[in-house]
């Protein structure tokens, strides 16, 4: 189908049909079951969303994905010019696309096979059948020339199947997550199949350029060919891989937040009183650390607390006048590997109280819930060191948010050189997450930082934050997008 299909010349609510499509596993907002069995829609405020809302009301903008819970078949409603076009998916299907090939097969391994991926033949064929679903509800609601954005690991297939159904649109794919090397990425049995869907988008963008990278070399060696410098005759910032007639761009875009949101919203009365009232609360200890996670394997959760634990047992740090707060929302709960890591994580929660705490004056205050957003500020207003301790993360924003939120130039940030964030915030102190002793050294240094040293620290750090948001990263992708060889006119008219 080369052409606007019937329900795309009108789209499906009625709305005029969208010149630009955003297609992501999960809707902005959530589908919740009442106990009565009814059904009501609740926003669901992520970075993306913020970042991507005003460009698609501009562009009578569409979004399509996953309301969230299984076996929803729900109209596409229509919200202030934005559409949101719901994907049903059964049960079975977030068992096997979700929960199996997406979070117990493509997560580990793109993250360094900290756990050993599973591979499992029906997950696959789920996800090949999922991914061709979101596919063809994209191809009936984009306009003729429309352009249209994929976000993430979970819909790597759709570039492809999307420009088989229609090859009129300009397409983007972002990974939000890093993108593995050759070593690691050739044990996946369907890597060939996962490259050629990737290489069905005119640009395929990554935090860093070292995934950009990884990409282009693999897309070399399993599907098509890079252009050499010499044969497209111009000095580029992408990498390019020539598949058929068509050249696919790949480049590093690394996200952010809202920055001067986040900003303004600590500077808020309300969030200063709550900051001053956690720091009673948790007994006026003279430093507050603090771990916002999900709880996932990949945050070096257990890092820090082995730090902390070592750092008490060696008489380093005094449990009367430290506390160290992780709030951990919840995550993945049926994936197996993320049971364990619960039960792992508490154990070593319990063991330091058990030893180093008092009645009512725990050393480690922990919580496994979600925590509304400006309570979070009111923990990153009142943390001394923030412990950002992945082994291995695309970007990691709760870095970013814990510097956004210190217009005050108090606190400290202790970052894994293996987070996409490290390569940007350079004025953090920055840890090897493997090195125990090493990460011990710098949170003891960050602790204890000069208040002089600790300003100039976190003014470098937020001139970074606060130039480089969000909004920053859409248009960056959205132009680069727009200046692709095979972009339409419509793709280069999109109000930006
Ligand atoms: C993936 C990549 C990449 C967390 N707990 C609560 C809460 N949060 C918010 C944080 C932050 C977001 O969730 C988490 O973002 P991260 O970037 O830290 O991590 P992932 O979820 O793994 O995100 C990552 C990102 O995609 C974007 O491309 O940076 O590398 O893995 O905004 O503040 N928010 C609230 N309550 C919580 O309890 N309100």
């Amino acid at each position: 189908m080369a052409g606007k299909s019937e329900s795309a010349a009108q789209g499906d609510a009625g709305a005029p049909s969208p010149d630009l499509v955003v297609v992501a596993n999960r809707l902005p907002v959530d589908l919740e079951r009442l106990p009565d069995g009814s059904t009501r829609w609740k926003r669901s405020p992520g970075g993306l969303v913020t970042a991507l809302e005003p460009v698609l009301r501009r562009n009578h903008g569409a979004w399509v994905g996953w309301p969230g819970v299984p076996d929803a078949e729900v109209d596409p409603i229509v919200e202030d010019g934005l559409t949101l076009h719901p994907v049903t998916l059964s049960a079975r299907d977030v068992a096997k696309y979700y929960e199996g090939f997406s979070n117990g097969t493509l997560w580990p391994l793109y993250h360094d096979v900290v756990v050993k991926p599973v591979f499992d033949r029906a997950w696959w064929n789920t996800y090949v059948d999922v991914n061709r679903r979101f596919a063809e509800a994209t191809a009936k609601v984009a306009a003729e020339g429309a352009t249209v954005w994929v976000q993430d690991y979970q819909l790597q297939l759709v570039p492809k199947m999307l420009r088989m159904l229609r090859p009129d649109l300009t397409i983007g794919f972002f990974q939000h997550i890093p993108f593995p090397p050759v070593e690691i990425f050739m044990q996946l049995p369907w890597r060939a199949e996962i490259i050629e869907g990737l290489l069905g988008a005119d640009l395929v963008g990554f935090h860093l350029p070292g995934g950009a990278q990884n990409f282009v070399y693999l897309a070399n060696r399993l599907g098509g060919h890079p252009v050499s410098r010499t044969q497209i005759g111009v000095r580029s910032r992408f990498g390019e891989v020539q598949v058929g007639f068509r050249t696919v761009r790949a480049g590093a875009f690394p996200i952010s937040i809202a920055s001067s949101e986040l900003d303004e919203l600590s500077k808020s009365r309300s969030v200063r009183q709550r900051a001053r009232q956690i720091r009673q609360e948790l007994g006026n200890p003279r430093r507050i650390m603090l771990g916002v996670d999900r709880l996932d394997y990949t945050k070096g959760i257990d890092i820090r607390l082995s730090a902390v634990r070592e750092l008490l047992e060696e008489g380093r740090l005094d449990p009367k006048d430290n506390v160290f707060v992780q709030l951990a929302t919840p995550s993945r709960e049926r994936v197996e590997h993320y049971m364990h890591m619960r039960d792992e994580i508490e154990r070593q929660v319990g063991r330091i109280n058990g030893d180093y705490g008092e009645v009512g004056h725990p050393v480690v205050h922990y919580l496994h819930r979600p925590i509304p957003r400006n309570e979070l500020i009111a923990f990153f207003v009142a943390a001394d060191v923030m412990l950002v301790t992945p082994v291995r993360d695309g970007m990691n924003l709760v870095a970013k948010e814990y510097v956004a939120c210190r217009s005050d130039l108090g606190g400290a940030l202790l970052l894994s050189e293996f987070t996409g964030a490290a390569t940007e915030l350079r004025q953090a102190y920055l840890v090897n997450p493997h090195d125990l002793d090493g990460v011990k050294d710098m949170l003891l240094a960050a602790l204890d930082q000069a208040p002089e040293e600790g300003r100039k620290r976190m003014r470098a750090l937020r001139r970074q934050v606060l130039a480089h948001d969000v909004d920053r990263w859409a248009r960056a992708f959205l132009n680069a997008l727009a200046e692709t060889p095979q972009a339409g006119e419509t793709g280069a008219s999109l109000q930006r």
